[in-house]
């Protein structure tokens, strides 16, 4: 089994609010039909989420009572993309059934807490594709909170354990530097602890979900599991089919750090 993150930045436009790229979409759908591989999908909020949660500061949860429509309004656009993305995947050849956080998981200070992992499983064996992805959820301590793509990749992760986990990203992995401010930055195709504390903290930070770090850090729990953990560029034709297919592809490894 293998578990696929389509990141925010590649199924959506994040600098324009609820722009949607549904030829990119398309052409990663066909590439995972093509591969024939069970798949747990799950999809960032891109545009779609964290325009709004920024500007209402969802992230840290309940402040006011002012913020409720917003958290509703996110809920929606999500929502929206995901059945895009639905359409997509049905209409592509690959039957999927959505599992929306908002019913099917809950957090405690932020950190996810509950998720019903046996639906995915159901699902699974009934020979559909589940698609989860980030969206607000319910916070037993701060009301309500954002619960991340990242999160729930995290969680699949540990009770599946899939034989490869890939997160499908914008960029072709991870840079010894910013790629899109310093021309001498170059692709690092292992990372390991080591690397990683070696970066130069400077790397963009446009979600209310977290940096590049937080990623690499969700990455190396995961591949300390057993299984791969890669990130690759979504954007370039063929990458995301190849990794599924267990081919070396274009991208960053990440080994596993401490359990
Ligand atoms: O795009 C964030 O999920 P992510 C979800 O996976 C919202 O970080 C609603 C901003």
């Amino acid at each position: 089994m293998m578990l696929v993150k389509l990141g925010g930045s590649v199924i959506t436009d994040k600098t324009n609010y609820l722009a949607y790229r549904e030829d990119v979409l398309s052409r990663l759908v066909a590439e995972i039909v093509a591969a024939r591989k069970d798949i747990i999908l799950v999809h960032g909020a891109g545009s779609f989420g964290h325009v709004l949660a920024s500007e209402h500061r969802l992230q840290g949860g309940y402040t006011g009572d002012s913020q409720i429509p917003a958290a509703a309004k996110v809920m929606e656009d999500v929502r929206d993309l995901n059945l895009r993305v639905m359409r997509t995947l049905n209409a592509g050849g690959l039957p999927s059934a959505s599992l929306p956080p908002s019913a099917v998981a809950s957090l405690r200070s932020g950190e996810l807490d509950i998720l019903d992992v046996g639906m995915f499983r159901r699902y699974l064996d009934l020979g559909m594709c589940p698609v989860t992805f980030g969206d607000v959820a319910l916070d037993s301590e701060r009301r309500f909170g954002i619960c991340s793509g990242d999160q729930l990749m995290e969680r699949l992760a540990h009770e599946f354990r899939p034989q490869r986990v890939i997160f499908v990203s914008d960029i072709d992995g991870v840079f010894t530097a910013d790629p899109t401010t310093d021309p001498d930055a170059t692709l690092i195709e292992t990372v390991d602890r080591e690397t990683l504390d070696s970066l130069p903290r400077t790397h963009r930070c446009a979600d209310v979900t977290g940096s590049i770090f937080g990623k690499i850090e969700t990455m190396m729990r995961i591949a300390s599991w057993g299984g791969d953990a890669v990130v690759l560029n979504g954007n370039a034709p063929g990458r995301l089919g190849a990794a599924l297919r267990g081919e070396a592809v274009v991208g960053s490894k990440v080994k596993g750090g401490e359990a």
